[in-house]
C-alpha cells in the first residue's frame, strides 16, 4: 500500500511537472548547505554562496568542494533574517572586494540590518577587513529584503523590506521598504532622487530578487506580496511602487485614486495566489535557447523555477512557464555561469520547508542532448548529400576531435535512431523505413547543434 501511495505521488508530481523541463538535465553540485541565500558565479569561476547563519563559501562547481571564506561573527539568524545578499566588486581581480547584507544586534539588542564590504585574500582563501557602508536599518524576523546587485555604473543597489511596519514603505525618510543606492564606498551618489539619501525607489513590501538586463539599462525586482500579488517590477529612479496602499496592479477601486495621485508604477508581472518569489537572473545565453531573453525567478512556497519570457525591449512579460515544481523543494536563488549553465539554490532548511536527504543543495541545469525541442544552433553541421538515401556524411567544426553522440528525430520529435559519430566527416546510415524530413541533433562544447536531413528511400 505504501509503495502504491508513493508511486501515485510520483505520478502526480510527474504530471504536474511534465513537459517544461524535459529539455533539461540536472546535476547536484553541492550538498548539506544550510539555507543558501545568495549564489553568484564568481570571477574566479567558483560559486560564491552565503548561508543564512553567517557563512560565506566558495564552491568548486566541478567537485562540489566547499571552501569557507568567512563566518561573520556578528551575523544573527532570527526567523528569516541573518546573512542574506551579496555582490562581488566588478574590479574584484584588482581590489578583492565583495559586499554583503546581514542582520545583527545593535546596542540594546535591537535587530538591525547593515551593508558591509569585505576584502578577500586569494593567498589564504579567507576574507576580512570589514568596512561598514550602511547600518542601523530596521530589521525583523521577516521582511528584511536584502537582495543586492552592482550596476554598470558601479553603484551598489539593494532592497530592504518593511520590517513588519507597513507605513515605513511610504515614508521616504525611512530606509525600509525601499530600493537603496549607494556608491561602493558607502557615500550617497549625487544623482539620487533625494539629496543625501540612499533611497532610490519606495513603496516596497519585501523584495528579495534583483537583476539587470544584459545591457544594464533595466533593473528588475521581485517582491513578496502579502496574501495576494507577488510582483516583478522594473525599478525606476524616484518612483513609488504602491505598498501598502496598492497590491499588484492598480485594479480595484480602493487603489485607483492612490495610484493616480502618487504616480504608482505597476508591476510587469503579478501572481495571485502568491508563489513567494525570491532570487532571479536575466538569462541571455544560447545554451538553453528556450530561456533566451527570459527572467528566471525562483520561488519558495511554490517551489519552482519560473521563466518569464520578455518582449524584445524587456519591458513586458509575454509568457510564464514553470519548471521543476516540487522536484527539489523550496528554491531561494539562481545564478548563471558564463557558458550559460544555470544553478539553483534549494532552501528546505530555512524553517519553512521539509529537508530532504543531503539538503540544502545547489543544482546545475543544462540541456539534455537527446531531445528534439532543446534546439539549437543550425548551419554548423555539414550534411551531404542532402537529400540522402541509405547514408549521408556529417561534418562538424574542426574543434571537435573526439566522437560525439547523435540522435535523429522525425518531425514529431520521435527518435528514429541514436548512435555515435566517430570521424569528421562521419558516415551516418539512414533508416530505410522512413521517408521525409529528419532532424539530426548532436551536442558538443556545451552547445546543441541540429540540421535537417531529407531522407528519400
Ligand atoms: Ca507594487
Ligand atoms: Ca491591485
Amino acid at each position: 500500500m505504501k509503495t502504491l501511495v508513493l508511486i501515485s505521488t510520483l505520478l502526480i508530481i510527474g504530471l504536474t511537472t511534465s513537459n517544461a523541463q524535459n529539455n533539461l538535465k540536472t546535476r547536484t553540485v553541492a550538498t548539506n548547505l544550510d539555507t543558501p541565500w545568495e549564489i553568484i558565479w564568481g570571477p574566479d569561476n567558483f560559486i560564491w554562496v552565503t548561508e543564512r547563519m553567517g557563512k560565506i563559501s566558495r564552491i568548486n562547481p566541478s567537485t562540489g568542494a566547499v571552501s569557507e571564506v568567512i563566518q561573520i561573527a556578528d551575523a544573527r539568524e532570527v526567523g528569516e533574517g541573518g546573512l542574506l545578499g551579496m555582490a562581488i566588486d566588478p574590479d574584484f581581480s584588482a581590489n578583492n572586494f565583495f559586499y554583503v547584507g546581514y542582520n545583527y544586534y545593535a546596542s540594546g539588542n535591537i535587530y538591525r540590518e547593515k551593508i558591509v564590504r569585505f576584502t578577500y585574500n586569494p593567498a589564504t582563501g579567507k576574507a576580512g577587513s570589514p568596512i561598514i557602508l550602511l547600518d542601523n536599518i530596521d530589521a525583523a524576523s521577516t521582511h528584511n529584503g536584502c537582495r543586492m546587485v552592482i550596476s554598470p555604473d558601479k553603484k551598489l543597489i539593494f532592497t530592504t523590506g518593511d520590517a513588519q511596519v507597513t507605513s515605513k514603505s511610504q515614508d521616504v525618510k525611512s530606509l525600509n521598504g525601499k530600493t537603496l543606492r549607494i556608491n561602493l564606498d558607502g557615500t550617497v551618489p549625487a544623482d539620487n532622487p533625494f539629496p543625501g539619501s540612499p533611497v532610490w525607489s519606495w513603496g516596497h513590501r519585501n523584495p528579495q530578487g534583483l537583476a539587470f538586463s544584459p545591457d544594464g539599462k533595466i533593473l528588475y525586482s521581485s517582491e513578496h506580496g502579502s496574501n495576494t500579488n507577488d510582483e516583478v517590477n522594473i525599478i525606476q529612479k524616484g518612483r513609488n511602487y504602491g505598498w501598502p496602499q496598492v497590491q499588484g496592479f492598480c485594479d480595484n477601486s480602493g487603489e485607483t485614486a492612490f495610484c493616480r495621485d502618487s504616480n504608482v508604477v505597476e508591476p510587469i508581472q503579478a501572481w495571485t495566489p502568491t508563489l513567494a518569489v525570491a532570487g532571479m537572473v536575466f538569462y541571455n545565453s544560447d545554451l538553453i535557447p528556450e530561456w533566451k531573453n527570459n527572467l528566471l525567478v525562483t520561488s519558495l512556497k511554490s517551489s519552482r523555477l519560473t521563466a518569464l519570457q520578455l518582449n524584445e525591449s524587456g519591458t513586458s512579460v509575454l509568457k510564464a512557464t514553470d519548471y521543476f515544481t516540487n522536484v527539489f523543494g523550496r528554491l531561494r536563488d539562481v545564478c548563471i555561469s558564463p557558458d550559460g549553465k544555470v544553478y539553483i539554490a534549494v532552501s528546505n532548511r530555512d524553517g519553512r520547508g521539509s529537508p530532504r536527504t543531503d539538503d540544502d543543495k545547489i543544482v546545475e541545469l543544462t540541456p539534455v542532448s537527446t531531445n528534439i525541442s532543446g534546439i539549437s544552433k543550425e548551419n554548423v553541421l555539414g550534411i551531404f548529400p542532402n537529400p540522402g538515401k541509405d547514408f549521408v556524411y556529417v561534418s562538424y567544426p574542426e574543434s571537435k576531435k573526439t566522437e560525439v553522440n547523435y540522435s535523429l528525430f522525425n518531425v514529431n520529435g520521435q527518435i528514429l535512431k541514436t548512435g555515435t559519430l566517430k570521424l569528421n566527416p562521419a558516415k551516418l546510415s539512414l533508416p530505410t523505413d522512413y521517408e521525409g524530413v529528419a532532424i539530426l541533433k548532436i551536442v558538443f562544447d556545451n552547445q546543441v547543434f541540429s540540421e535537417k536531413i531529407l531522407i528519400k528511400n
